[in-house]
């Protein structure tokens, strides 16, 4: 099989251009011409290969990668076992489209998700090709079994970019900016956001809940969506009792309480999902990203009784579970398994929330360090205040850029930077991105 990797990659930083260097700025201005300017990208060095935290581009850069893809490499670039299977499942078959005629490794992604998902109930899932398709199908399901049509999600949320999901999405510009109108029937409530709010987690629980009832009744609510630690929002974690306050709330009221952990799943946060942190049992997870190690794959998993409501053929799609992607999740679980990449995310978790929180002693732009696991993020602040610092973020992303590490920005108001690296990231390399990042910081301030 073709388990050898490229080993011309090598395992350092090493910048050997001005970047991007000169194949990335032609092909660039190919670009211009081709693709629709409404994608922006950060940071325009073209990638040829990669492996392990190391990207490569066309002028031979290799560029330390703190980004993951937004959490998706999570078992690192050019894993062997994931190339063996794609490649096997390539030459087999490509595709069949799982509704005209089945195939096994459907079945045991099904299997595997049904089993890592919290919970001991009995459940089924559905695949599909992107994050958002997910989240509109947890949707859909949630109506259907329910008989309602309210769904509440809240402050700093992202859910997606299709016309459904940008309306669960809470940011305006650039997601949802003159896009509209936009689907009904979705209520948004406050967010528990520890460093802004100063609430507790029942404090902000009851807050939301009573929004709820007031502004939408209880009775009307088909789900309750939620990002356990929000991702694009800002790495948002909520106070300890917040989810559990309102995983209560949705049982007692027969809400269906919907995990978006398309982010913040496998392995990510230091377990296999977020919601795990505080024992909390959700009705329906979304999954994606991480769960597939790089191949486009989505999961909704959830309660049977809620998953099978659903009439004949209402769920489906020509490409949902593709075979070659079932066979890169099976891969990536399993190398999640062997390689303990549970234990190396909360390793990396301390590493990284040790350096920020060290920082932050040193500058006075960061107001807060969070997250959990290896979803770690700092919050920039103009000095002594908690007013957003956009600009700051702006300025450590283009240097780390400039010095060959991919560092991502987030939050409603731009100003958090985010760390997602690749499970599989080095010791040397982390230490040597953290240096950076600590270098682009001081300057930044
Ligand atoms: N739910 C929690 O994080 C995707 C978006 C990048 P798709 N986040 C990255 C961008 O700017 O488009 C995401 C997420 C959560 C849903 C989604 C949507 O997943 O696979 O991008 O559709």
């Amino acid at each position: 099989m073709v388990s050898s990797i490229d080993s011309s990659v090598g395992t350092e930083r090493k910048v050997v251009t001005e970047l991007p260097g000169p194949k990335s700025r032609a092909l660039h201005e190919r670009r211009q011409a081709a693709v629709s300017a409404g994608l922006t990208t950060g940071f325009p060095i073209y990638i040829e290969r990669a492996h392990g935290a190391i990207l490569q581009d066309v002028d031979g850069n290799q560029i330390l990668d703190l980004g993951s893809g937004i959490a998706v490499v999570s078992i690192g670039h050019a894993v062997p076992e994931l190339i063996d299977a794609v490649s096997t499942q390539v030459a087999a078959f490509t595709h069949t489209c799982f509704m005209v005629t089945p195939y096994q490794g459907y079945v045991e992604v099904c299997e595997e998700l049904n089993a890592l998902t919290p919970g001991t109930h009995a459940k089924t899932s559905a695949l599909f090709n992107s994050g958002s398709e997910a989240v509109e199908n947890a949707v859909k399901i949630a109506r259907l079994a329910t008989g309602r049509q309210a769904i509440v999600v809240f402050d700093h949320a992202y859910h997606g970019r299709t016309n459904l999901t940008m309306a669960l999405t809470a940011k305006n510009m650039p997601y949802k900016d003159r896009f509209g109108p936009f689907a009904p029937e979705i209520y948004r409530v406050p967010m528990s956001y520890p460093f802004l709010d100063g609430r507790t987690g029942a404090e902000a629980a009851a807050l939301a809940i009573q929004e709820i009832e007031t502004q939408v009744g209880a009775h009307n609510v088909a789900a309750l969506l939620i990002e356990p630690v929000q991702g694009e929002g800002g790495f948002v974690v909520p106070a300890e009792g917040f989810l559990p306050a309102l995983s209560q709330w949705t049982t007692k009221h027969g809400v269906v309480f919907i995990a978006d952990e398309i982010q913040s799943g496998f392995c990510r946060t230091g377990d296999w999902f977020a919601v795990n942190h505080e024992g909390v049992i959700p009705d329906i997870v979304t999954t994606a990203k991480g769960l597939a190690g790089g191949m486009p794959l989505a999961g909704v998993t959830g309660r049977a009784e809620l998953m099978n409501a659903v009439h004949e053929g209402g769920l489906g799609g020509t490409y949902g579970g593709n075979p070659v992607a079932t066979a890169a999740a099976l891969a990536t679980i399993k190398t999640m398994r062997e390689r303990n990449l549970l234990q190396r995310a909360r390793e990396l978790g301390d590493v990284i929330t040790a350096s920020l929180r060290a920082l932050q002693e040193d500058v006075a732009i960061i107001g807060d360090v969070r997250g959990r696991g290896a979803m770690i993020a700092m919050e920039l602040v103009m000095p002594g205040t908690k007013l957003p610092n956009a600009a700051a973020a702006k300025a450590i992303v283009q240097y780390c850029n400039q010095q060959g590490v991919i560092a991502l920005s987030c939050g409603t108001a731009g100003n958090v930077i985010r760390l997602l690296p690749p499970l599989v990231i080095t010791d040397e390399q982390l230490a040597d991105g953290l240096g950076v990042l600590a270098d682009a910081t001081r300057a930044a301030s």
